[in-house]
């Protein structure tokens, strides 16, 4: 049997999906489910879905039955009974006995969680036949244990978010099929890693420098003010899937020497849960950061939750086995706040210059604060990045050696 079915003729007038989003709020979070809900909504909306209704329970730990309470679930069910509810959608991952009990409550809703989308997402933006690969391996290996799903009866149908593959393709749901298809996708991505080593190979004793962090932070943004590229910028979540590696020119600190070249990547964002097995599906496009000598890590200043970002951050790059490598930080959107006098940090209770200082005194990573659409600070992110290439290749500004350039 054939994993990827080619759509349905029906799929192409896509039907508009209501979702209703779902979360616990559990005892000593630190951090209000409303805000891991606005980005699921977001995650919803990127992935096509229109978020109707949101759901909050205070629990000390979710139900191991129903994940909210028995009577929460019967609310939530004559909700998307009586509004016609395409999907319920859940912060977190569920245990096949839960989505079992939630799929009985709620028999004419599909009932998904982040991953789900997150999945979708990917699949929907996967551009190159390694990009494709790796999505499609991804979404094969976390099927293989939710096949019981009794939605996927309605999805057959339905089509629709959280059944899409890459491209205008539909998941299979064959259990022995899948299997098959598991297999035959490892070997393709190892293929096509075989060819990708080689060409980092060729690109030895050059200065690399990725661009890493949240998704949605200006990463692109950031790749093309230095490169002069167009990678594409979007304010969606994971607009770029594939990596795009740019040759740029620095400055050298030394004004008499030549610039200093440097191979820029850019590549996938981050997300609070990224699921381990897209990462480890991820693993050879996220090479460029795994290989590079420098990680510029973006952060979203404007944004209320960037510190628990930057920690999700770190632990994706721990997961690749980069989490002990050279680091500057740019905090980006400078510009969101400029109209206010009085505005704090994120969570911080600091003034961006009082939060310059205390990070500047707290962290070792060097940091720069910059606005990259209004282009402010730039050469001072130019420096910084020269300046640490250099200090990391243990060359002095003022030596003489031969700089690799075009
Ligand atoms: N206000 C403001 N918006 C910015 C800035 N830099 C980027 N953006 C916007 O942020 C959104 C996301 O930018 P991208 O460059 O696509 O972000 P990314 O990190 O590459 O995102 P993914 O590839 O989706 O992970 C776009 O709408 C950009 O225009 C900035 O300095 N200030
Ligand atoms: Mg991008």
């Amino acid at each position: 049997m054939v994993i990827l079915k080619q759509k349905t003729l029906h799929s192409n007038h896509k039907k508009i999906e209501y979702a209703v989003i779902i979360g616990v709020q559990l005892q000593g979070q630190a951090i209000h489910i409303n805000e891991y809900l606005d980005e699921l909504e977001q995650l919803a909306r990127t992935s096509g879905a229109i978020p109707k209704k949101r759901f909050i329970q205070n629990l000390d730990h979710p139900h191991p039955k129903t994940y909210v309470g028995k009577g929460k679930i019967e609310e939530i069910a004559e909700y998307c009974k009586s509004h016609e509810i395409d999907m319920a959608l859940f912060d977190d991952e569920l245990s096949p006995a839960q989505v079992r009990n939630i799929e009985n409550a709620l028999p004419e809703t599909k009932v998904l969680s982040r991953t789900h989308l997150i999945l979708d997402i990917f699949a929907n933006n996967a551009r190159t036949g390694q990009a494709k690969t790796q999505v499609e391996l991804a979404q094969s290996i976390f099927m293989l244990p939710r096949l019981t799903g009794l939605w996927t009866h309605l999805s057959k149908q339905k089509g629709g978010i959280g059944m899409k593959g890459p491209g205008e393709t539909e998941i299979e749901t064959d259990r022995r099929a899948l299997r098959n298809r598991i297999s035959l996708l490892s070997e393709k991505l190892k293929h096509i890693e075989k060819i990708g080593l080689t060409q980092r190979a060729s690109r030895k004793g050059e200065f690399r420098a990725a661009l890493v962090g949240y998704t949605n932070v200006g990463k692109s943004t950031v790749m093309n003010l230095l490169s002069r590229s167009d990678v594409l910028v979007e304010n969606k979540l994971f607009a770029t899937l594939d990596s795009t590696v740019r040759k740029i020119a620095l400055p050298h600190p030394n004004e008499m020497k030549a610039p200093v070249m440097v191979l820029l990547s850019d590549t996938v964002g981050f997300i609070r849960k990224l699921p381990t097995l897209l990462v480890e599906s991820f693993k050879s496009t996220l090479s460029e950061a795994i290989e590079a000598d420098l990680l510029i890590h973006v952060v979203d200043i404007s944004n209320p939750n960037f510190e628990a970002q930057m920690l999700s951050v770190k632990e994706t790059l721990y997961a690749i086995g980069c989490g002990h490598k050279p680091e500057i930080i740019i905090f980006n959107k400078i510009d969101a706040y400029r109209d206010t006098d009085e505005f704090f940090v994120g969570q911080t209770g600091l003034n961006l210059e009082q939060f310059e200082q205390s990070w500047i005194m707290k962290e070792n990573a060097p940091a720069v604060f910059i606005s990259a659409t209004e282009r402010n600070n730039i050469d001072a992110l130019r420096k910084i990045v020269v300046e640490q290439l250099l200090h990391i290749k243990g060359i002095s500004v003022d030596n003489d050696y031969e700089i690799p350039y075009e």
